[in-house]
């Protein structure tokens, strides 16, 4: 039997707030959504997901470098820290793990502030701009990938 894949969902800040205000933006569903959706993705692609949010970036940082020592890769919404952290996207490249950068709004039809991705070069994909359901997608996308390695 193939071994156990960990994966582990990581959302940066303001993320918490999904589906509270902005619908227009982010559409109505909440980061308790998303967990859901992809606790039951997780269930039926047969892998192990953890999930975590934090407003703060080294508390990311943290978490990314944790995910060496248990996950096989990284979904990773950075929030407005793709925009700004070169932190973050050096702690991805340094732990070496198939990294998917996903973000419920379309960030290429937004303000010029948000063009710029510190994360898109060390990701293996980016999906943007499918609500919630990008997670579910960069889910699918990312273990295909770990399945193919
Ligand atoms: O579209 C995405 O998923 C983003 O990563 C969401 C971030 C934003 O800074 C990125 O540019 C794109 C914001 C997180 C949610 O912020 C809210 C703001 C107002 C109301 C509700 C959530």
């Amino acid at each position: 039997m193939d071994k156990d894949i960990q994966i582990v969902v990581l959302n940066g800040p303001n993320l918490n707030l999904l589906g509270t205000r902005a619908p227009k933006i982010y559409g109505t569903d909440t980061l308790a959504d998303v967990e859901q959706l992809m606790m039951g993705t997780a269930e039926e692609l047969g892998i192990t997901l953890a999930f975590a949010q934090s407003n703060h970036e080294g508390d990311l940082i943290d978490l990314v470098q944790q995910a060496k020592d248990y996950a096989d890769g990284i979904v990773i919404n950075a929030g407005g820290y793709t925009h700004t952290s070169i932190a973050l996207r050096d702690a991805i490249e340094a732990v070496e793990l198939p990294t998917y950068e996903v973000h419920v709004s379309d960030i290429k039809a937004r303000e010029d502030f948000r063009q710029k991705s510190y994360i898109s070069d060390v990701a293996i994909g980016m999906i943007c701009g499918k609500g919630i359901e990008g997670y579910a997608l960069a889910l699918k996308e990312l273990v295909a990938h770990i399945q193919r390695a």
